[in-house]
């Protein structure tokens, strides 16, 4: 995995210059900054009494779907990795968990790496805990 924000212009793609520059122009405030989750489902924190459906990150950038990654990390080192959509709204990320994965109880955390349109890489965790059934 790169490391995070290791080098802002290396990871800056050739397809996406012009797009950078035209988001650059349309919105200042979203180009000026890397992704950061505005809000999220699961929220930070949340108990939940069953295995989520669908997780949503929603951010404050534009991001590139493709290029963004989701992976569940539980208990004992449990890996789930995540298939986001492809395409949707241009600051949301989000991807159904279906079928649903069989998941511990326990704590979980939502791990999230996304490319923003201005060529930056992000990511952080988001904690939750799944309830004993
Ligand atoms: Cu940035």
């Amino acid at each position: 995995m790169p490391a995070p924000l290791a080098c802002p212009r290396r990871r800056l793609l050739p397809g996406l210059g012009a797009l950078s520059l035209l988001a650059l122009s349309l919105l200042p405030r979203a180009a000026a900054a890397h992704a950061v989750v505005v809000t999220s489902d699961p929220a930070a924190g949340a108990s939940l009494p069953a295995p989520p459906r669908q997780v949503t990150l929603r951010f404050n950038s534009r991001i590139d779907h493709v290029r963004s990654r989701l992976l569940l990390v539980g208990p004992e080192g449990a890996q789930v990795p995540l298939e986001p959509a492809p395409e949707g709204e241009p600051t949301v990320l989000e991807a159904r968990l279906d079928p649903a994965p069989a998941l511990a109880p326990g704590a979980w955390r939502l791990r999230w790496q996304v490319l923003a349109v201005d060529g930056h890489i992000t990511r952080g965790d988001i904690p939750f805990t799944l309830q004993a059934r």
